[in-house]
């Protein structure tokens, strides 16, 4: 369908297609501009065989056109990460294939119109030196990339004679401080170890199986093995028996089971440098939002896991989690001035906060927003890693970045200390600011995307492994593309173009969703759970007249409420929100709206996009006149109150949007579907995934504001025909979040996750030093450059 020789075919229709766009005066079109048109042109032909040709197939995947007469440059999405580029001549009307370059060079044309073809200018490309790599050749393994490593190497090197001397080796590193794990130096060859562990077996079969470490150490010491087997016989024995099993057959699920048994990760630092980060009192405070809740109920669910398993292995040490961020000396009540923070719900994990340092080495004492942090990082890391050591006692085994700030630390903390490193994205800036890229000196005194998108290629790919929410983050859908596929190709004019900048087919990347904290967040019919206590209160929130920080006052407070909760940032619409519904008297007359974000005043706020959008809402409000019907607080709500709240408003049978125009994740839209709420997100991002449109929830197109008033119309009026359609989608809602979205799965397999990385790490060349290199090189030559010019 694809090929190329195919469009010869229909070179007038993609003269029609095209001709108009140069006439217009703009010329950028995106995959969404060019589909509209398509359909226009076949409208206006009457052209029903062109629509279902394989040409409406074709243009169906283009991404993105670039327009300037006689040319038209087009970027062709052949299928996730795989693109072709051409151009056509409008006069002479033909077209050709062109390199990736060439229509990076075209659109830098229309930044910079002196830009000449011969012109040099710097060409990230990281391709060559993945070409020994083993790569996923199948989109619908993306996201699945350790199975597939695990898969590819067992078959590759454990069945080779070589493999068993590779698990020996890895078997005899493991120690804790100066505790050996595992096996001592009695074994001393893969001879001795088979012997071993036939003896061994033969031993603990005449053991109690409840029998523990304690009552059979001493034999198996003298046979060569150490703590790491099992708490009881009975696990020992089954631990053995895999070992043996794949020693004599590998088999990569039994790779995976036994490397999931195996201590080897007991201390773990997490990094999440910016925004405000604690434990209460900061939510909805500027660039403080999901990524701190999830990094919370991620840490719970961390150490659980982990003291699970060594309690299964029958080792006796406490795993040890630091969440590393920044201490902020003027913290606006919250408690970002202590260094140490223990967190609650946890034995050992720990908040540590490292001071930003300014070129004089002083302390930074104010917040700073996410997109100005980056002449700190450099320095942060340095302290990081002196506070860290000094607090851990050693190095951690596993180092966890999060967003572009933390990754970048951990890329420097990891290369340093020798330690895996894993990247979690939550949001790629990338993603949300439309051509963000190609302009991004018009942006660069805000937002400093250059310096952020440096930073991201260089994490990304020093990363030992990459965990997503979605598949989407990393490949996109038939629609869009994925935020991690938005970087493999793109340019920054005048300053460098990225030619192949990450592969999405890479087995770096595992999808491993994350969950709602399910004590919080449960289904408004678990009665015996719920906090009754916290009624009056919300009521103050949704219609007392003296609830401070709140506008507008609801009249009819029986009408079911439309509720949004988010951090007031342009990205989240809450204002294209209020103008859908201020456009909309029938979906006034059957809900009223209420909104959780940022501050009503805008003396409160810190935050330049926050403060614009504060000044939009009351515009609007006023425009609309909407104070009897739109209900908005500025409050930041802990989390038990905000999840009774979700409960409360299922109860009066309300519904949950989440109205942005791109949303990475989205753990609001788990929260309000975990407690039941029928809810209706973007179809930007994650929550594209994350609903089933019509079973547990909706999507509803942002762009497209008064089809979503209609959307909402429609299902209210359906509920007052028909009671149990809200019941229907409420307990789909339920369903989808419960089987799919939790956090011990999540725990689970991040576990095992680092445990096959690691392994493999030990016993293969998984370094990609070749890539280091290059990317220290990028990192000192174009990354510090761009950081130290952020001003600061
Ligand atoms: N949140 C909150 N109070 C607020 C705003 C947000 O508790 O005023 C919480 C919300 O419950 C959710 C998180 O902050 O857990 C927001 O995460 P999400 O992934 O929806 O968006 P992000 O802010 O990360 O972009
Ligand atoms: C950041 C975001 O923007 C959200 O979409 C995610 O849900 C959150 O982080 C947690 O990953």
């Amino acid at each position: 369908m694809m090929e190329w020789e195919l469009q010869e075919h229909y070179q007038k229709a993609l003269y029609l297609l095209f001709r108009p766009l140069l006439a217009e005066n703009r010329m950028l079109f995106l995959h969404s501009d060019i589909g509209d048109r398509f359909e226009q042109l076949c409208q206006q032909y009457q052209e029903e065989d062109l629509k279902n040709s394989p040409l409406a197939h074709w243009v169906g995947s283009i991404q993105e056109v670039v327009a300037t007469y006689p040319w038209v440059y087009l970027s062709v999405r052949i299928s996730a990460g795989e693109y072709m580029f051409c151009r056509f001549h409008i006069d002479v009307m033909k077209q050709e294939l062109i390199e990736t370059q060439v229509f990076l060079q075209f659109k830098e044309r229309l930044v910079n119109v002196n830009q000449r073809e011969e012109d040099w200018l710097l060409e990230i490309d990281l391709a060559p030196f993945q070409r020994d790599f083993p790569r996923l050749s199948e989109q619908r393994s993306i996201g699945r990339g350790v199975e597939f490593l695990n898969r590819h190497l067992c078959n590759q090197l454990l069945s080779k004679k070589q493999g068993e001397s590779l698990i020996l080796d890895f078997l005899l590193v493991h120690q804790y401080q100066e505790q050996q794990l595992m096996l001592n130096n009695r074994i001393t060859n893969i001879t001795t170890l088979k012997q071993a562990l036939r003896f061994a077996e033969k031993y603990l079969s005449s053991q109690p199986p409840t029998a523990t470490w304690q009552a059979v150490c001493h034999r198996m010491q003298e046979m060569g093995f150490e703590p790491g087997w099992g708490r009881t016989v009975e696990r020992m024995i089954d631990t053995i028996s895999l070992l043996t099993d794949i020693l004599q057959a590998p088999d990569p699920n039994e790779v995976e089971r036994f490397l999931a048994r195996v201590p080897m990760v007991f201390k773990v630092a997490i990094l999440s440098p910016h925004g405000y980060f604690g434990q209460a009192g900061v939510f909805g405070l500027p660039d403080t939002g999901g990524q701190v809740v999830y990094i919370l109920d991620q840490v719970k669910s961390l150490e659980k896991e982990m003291r699970s398993r060594l309690f299964e292995q029958g080792i006796d040490i406490q795993p040890k989690i630091v969440i590393i961020t920044r201490l902020i000396p003027d913290a606006i009540m919250t408690t970002c001035h202590e260094r140490l923070e223990p967190i609650l719900g946890t034995e050992n994990a720990i908040i540590l906060r490292v001071p930003f340092r300014n070129d004089k080495g002083e302390i930074v004492p104010y917040w700073i927003s996410r997109f100005a942090i980056w002449p700190y990082l450099e320095r942060f890391a340095v302290d990081v890693e002196r506070e860290l050591l000094g607090y851990l006692g050693g190095r951690p085994d596993l180092i966890i970045g999060n967003y572009s700030d933390g990754n970048l630390v951990a890329t420097l903390l990891s290369q340093r200390l020798q330690v895996t490193q894993c990247t979690i994205a939550h949001a790629l800036e990338r993603s949300k600011y439309l051509y963000s890229d190609l302009y991004w000196r018009e942006n660069d005194a805000q937002y400093h995307f250059a310096t952020q998108f440096t930073a991201d290629l260089i994490a990304m790919n020093t990363s030992d492994f990459i965990i997503t929410s979605t598949y989407q983050e990393i490949a996109g859908n038939q629609q869009s593309i994925g935020q991690y596929e938005s970087y493999e190709f793109f340019t920054l004019p005048e300053l460098y173009r990225v030619i192949n900048g990450i592969d999405v087919y890479d087995p770096k990347f595992n999808i491993v969703s994350p969950g709602a904290d399910e004590t919080i967040y449960f289904p408004y019919t678990y009665q015996q759970q719920r906090l009754p206590e916290l009624h009056g209160e919300i009521e103050n929130l949704l219609f007392g007249s003296s609830c401070e920080k709140s506008c507008g006052e609801l009249a009819d407070t029986d009408k079911p409420l439309i509720f949004t909760m988010a951090r007031l940032d342009r990205i989240k619409n809450l204002t294209g929100l209020v103008e859908w519904y201020g456009n909309s008297p029938q979906l006034q007359a059957v809900a009223n709206l209420f909104v959780i974000a940022g501050h009503t005043n805008m003396e409160e706020s810190t935050d330049d996009e926050e403060r614009h959008q504060i000044g939009v809402m009351y515009e609007l409000l006023s425009r609309y006149q909407l104070s009897e019907k739109v209900r908005w607080v500025g409050k930041h709500l802990d989390k038990r109150l905000s999840g009774e709240l979700y409960r409360y408003i299922a109860d009066k049978k309300g519904i949950f949007i989440q109205p942005a125009l791109f949303e990475a994740f989205g753990l609001t839209v788990i929260e309000a579907m975990a407690s039941g709420m029928p809810t209706f997100a973007t179809c930007y991002g994650g929550p594209l995934e994350i609903i089933q449109h019509g079973v547990s929830g909706f999507h509803i197109d942002p762009t497209h504001g008064e089809k979503v008033a209609e959307q909402l119309v429609e299902f209210f009026q359906r509920c007052q025909q028909d009671p149990n359609y809200w019941q229907t989608i409420s307990q789909g809602a339920i369903k989808r979040i419960q089987s799919r979205y939790n956090w011990k799965l999540y725990a689970e397999r991040l576990m095992t996750l680092s445990r096959i990385y690691g392994f493999w790490k030990h016993a293969t060349n998984l370094e990609r030093l070749e890539t280091q290199r290059y990317l220290e090189m990028f990192y000192g030559l174009m990354y510090r450059h761009l950081a130290v010019n952020v001003p600061h």
